[in-house]
């Protein structure tokens, strides 16, 4: 049987795959993880949404766009071009993120369109941004790791979230920093490492009491500051007054051993630190990350061969989803929307007068909040987002859905959102459609089509195109290589340049990493060897000092809730819920508590009990965990329903990123009445 070599539908390793004709699925040069061996289970899948629904009834494609177009149509003759709302997702293709952006902006007129990367990206994003000019999650490509002496992982569960990377991180001795002891940690200690175990979202205080000790013991490089920094001077008057043994009040982490894990920083010769969401998903998610920032800088790491700072993005296109113009704030080529030259170039790309495009509009949480309340959005298209289990606070974000007057989700599963919409359109997945997606690395890669999607479903372009036609406009090719080659020309010039990319050069197999300006440009594998992208060519160190979380625990509500994924799963669970081999590993909500917490609320290992926070209250199953803080539980948010660790989460948002507390909130354990 011929075979497709495609990438996985999951993660931003997105690890090669080989798809047959039949929908079996193999390893592609390198390993794959559970959810990617058994993702053919979803090509086929008995659930799978094969046709329209109108009201929850079938219909024609014809009939649904033509109610969706003149539903819109009514929407915005009356209360005007921002009472449409689209909402889109770092798993979309570049395309896709591409042609939705623009689908908005000129189709629909409305400034009011955001995407789940609010929910990922967007502190580590603003951080990378305000330190090194550019935003690439990994400035230097994957492969670098191999050669790693020592890798600090802030926040990051590897192991479970990106389980072929470990394999890359087999000679480093590794530090990871996790209120949890979770599998990655287990490995830190084998490697003869640490794990450094703080209180939920603390990481701040860590990062200033190591580079305390980085300082103090000596190992600061001052040439390296000299010569490619500035802010030092600002970042040492906060951080001197962080001394370990402080900093161990504050987050738990013995003074020791901040002093030793200094110490390897400092003397260790291919160093990196990463950060993930533990340490980003907090209402001071960009200081935060902007601290761990400060340590690497300080050390002396960014921009040189065989030593870095990154963080870990998370979602298959989480990169290019963040760079075409899909967030509020943005337009293609990772261009600001209110940077005059940036609406001029896209404008002209468009064909449309850039005092015409709309924005900066809302971020994802506030676009949810908004959404039906008077001056808010009363329509909201959805594409490759289950916002009814993922977004902070669900309870709420059920109401505002139910607010509006025409809600549409583009799907390829009975999602919970899909299931809540007026309606639903049924979408091609990975391995039924062309594409590309950037992975973590910023390398643009190629997903290819093994197989025709079921009869019925279109993919995400054919709708987007469709719907613009029915609205009556032109300029929205639904062929991939098309939407690609205006997106090459709408991104050239920006800071996430693809005009040189093109399929024909992926496809010969060049491993192209962005930016890449002309055709025969080689990629740039390695960012910020010779400088940075501030207009100095300096990197910016920003004085941050501790902040507390935006809720703490009181007598009421004493415990610290944090959220995060399991093998598993994937996100919501829309999908990997629906594959019997891994919904058999984890087929509902559980919380992780340590044995004497548990013992104290009453509660047996294995009982269901009730999390209560001030939003609402999930159902889980205690899973007794002796290693984990006695002051924190752990909720994996894969579930739905009364299982959702969102009805809990706290929507407090970073002031810069406008990214949700989804790693701390203040709950209490009950005996579940009911489950
Ligand atoms: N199996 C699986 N893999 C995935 C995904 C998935 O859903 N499932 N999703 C993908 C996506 S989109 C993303 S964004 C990545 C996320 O990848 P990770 O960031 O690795 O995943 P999380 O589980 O969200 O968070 C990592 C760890 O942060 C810890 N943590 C909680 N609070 C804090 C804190 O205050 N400080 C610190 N330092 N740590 C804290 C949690 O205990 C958790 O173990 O994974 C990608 N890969
Ligand atoms: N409590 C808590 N909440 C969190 C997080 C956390 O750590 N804790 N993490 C946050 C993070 S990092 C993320 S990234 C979000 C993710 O959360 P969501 O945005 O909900 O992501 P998914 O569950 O992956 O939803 C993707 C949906 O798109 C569908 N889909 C798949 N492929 C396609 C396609 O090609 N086209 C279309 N139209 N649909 C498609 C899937 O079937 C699924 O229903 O969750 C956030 N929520
Ligand atoms: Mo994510």
């Amino acid at each position: 049987m011929t075979r497709t070599a495609t990438h996985c539908p999951y993660c931003a390793l997105q690890c090669g795959q080989w798809v047959s004709g039949d929908g079996t699925v193999d390893a592609r040069g390198g390993g794959l993880c559970q959810k990617g061996w058994t993702s053919g289970a979803l090509l086929g899948h008995p659930e799978r949404l094969t046709t329209p629904l109108l009201h929850g009834e079938p219909v024609s494609w014809d009939v649904a766009l033509g109610f969706v177009a003149d539903r819109l149509r009514a929407l915005r003759a009356e209360h005007g071009p921002d009472s449409v709302a689209v909402f889109g997702a770092g798993g979309l293709t570049n395309e896709k993120a591409y042609l939705l952006g623009k689908f908005a902006r000129v189709a629909l007129g409305t400034s009011q369109i955001d995407y789940n990367g609010r929910f990922c990206m967007s502190s580590a994003a603003a951080a990378g941004n305000r330190a090194f000019g550019v935003d690439r999650g990994l400035p230097f490509p994957i492969s670098d790791l191999d050669g790693a002496d020592l890798v600090v992982l802030a926040g990051a569960n590897v192991a479970e979230t990106m389980p072929p990377l470990m394999g890359r991180l087999q000679n480093a001795r590794l530090v990871v920093v996790d209120p949890r002891r979770t599998p990655t940690a287990e490995r830190a200690i084998a490697s003869g490492g640490l794990h450094l175990q703080p209180v939920p979202g603390t990481d701040l205080v860590l990062a200033l009491g190591l580079l305390h000790a980085a300082v103090v013991d000596g190992h600061v490089d001052s040439a390296y500051l000299d010569d490619r920094t500035n802010g030092f001077d600002d970042v040492w008057r906060v951080a001197a007054g962080w001394w370990p043994e402080r900093v161990e009040r504050l987050c738990g982490v013995p003074a020791a051993d901040i002093r030793t894990v200094a110490g390897w920083l400092g003397r260790s010769r291919r160093r990196y630190v990463l950060t993930a969401r533990g340490a980003e998903q907090h209402a001071h998610g960009v200081a935060t990350v902007t601290a761990w920032i400060n340590l690497a800088l300080a050390l002396g790491l960014p921009g040189r061969e065989g030593s870095g700072f990154g963080t870990i993005t998370g979602q298959g296109n989480g990169q290019g989803g963040r760079e075409h113009g899909q967030k509020s704030d943005q337009l293609p080529g990772y261009r600001h929307i209110s940077d005059p030259a940036a609406r001029a170039h896209v404008g002209a790309v468009w064909g449309v007068d850039p005092e015409t495009l709309p924005g900066p509009g809302r971020s994802a949480t506030e676009l949810l909040d908004a959404l039906g309340r008077p001056g808010g959005p009363k329509a909201m298209l959805v594409f490759g987002s289950n916002v009814l289990v993922s977004a902070p606070g669900s309870g709420s974000v059920a109401e505002r859905l139910a607010a509006l007057d025409l809600l549409v989700v583009a799907d390829v599963l009975p999602s919970e959102t899909a299931m809540a919409a007026d309606v639903v359109l049924p979408v091609a997945q990975w391995a039924e459609e062309e594409g590309t997606m950037t992975n973590l690395e910023g390398r643009v890669q190629r997903r290819r089509r093994a197989m025709s999607p079921p009869a019925g479903v279109r993919t995400d372009l054919q709708v987007i195109s469709g719907l613009a036609a029915e609205l009556g406009m032109k300029g929205f090719p639904a062929e991939p290589e098309s939407v690609f080659d205006e997106l090459r020309a709408a991104s050239a010039g920006g800071i996430s340049d693809y005009a040189g990319i093109t399929y024909e050069r992926l496809d010969a197999g060049e491993a192209l990493h962005w930016p890449c300006p002309t055709p025969d440009h080689p990629g740039t594998p390695r960012l910020f060897a010779e400088r940075f992208a501030h207009p100095d060519g300096l990197a910016r160190m920003v004085a941050v000092d501790h902040v507390e979380s935006a809720e703490l625990p009181d007598a009421e509500f004493p415990l610290r809730a944090t959220t995060g994924r399991v093998l598993v799963h994937y996100q919501s669970g829309a999908q990997t819920r629906r594959v019997a081999e891994l919904a058999a590993v984890a087929r509902e909500a559980f919380v992780e508590v340590h044995p004497d917490t548990a013992q104290r609320a009453g509660l047996d290992d294995g009982e269901w009990a009730e999390v209560v926070s001030r939003r609402g209250v999930v159902r889980a199953r205690v899973r007794c965990v002796g290693t984990l803080r006695p002051d924190t539980v752990f909720l994996p948010f894969h579930f739905g329903g009364l299982q959702s660790a969102n009805l809990v989460t706290n929507p407090a948002l970073d002031p810069t990123s406008r990214m949700p507390e989804f790693k701390v909130c203040a709950v209490r354990l009950e005996r579940a009445t009911v489950h």
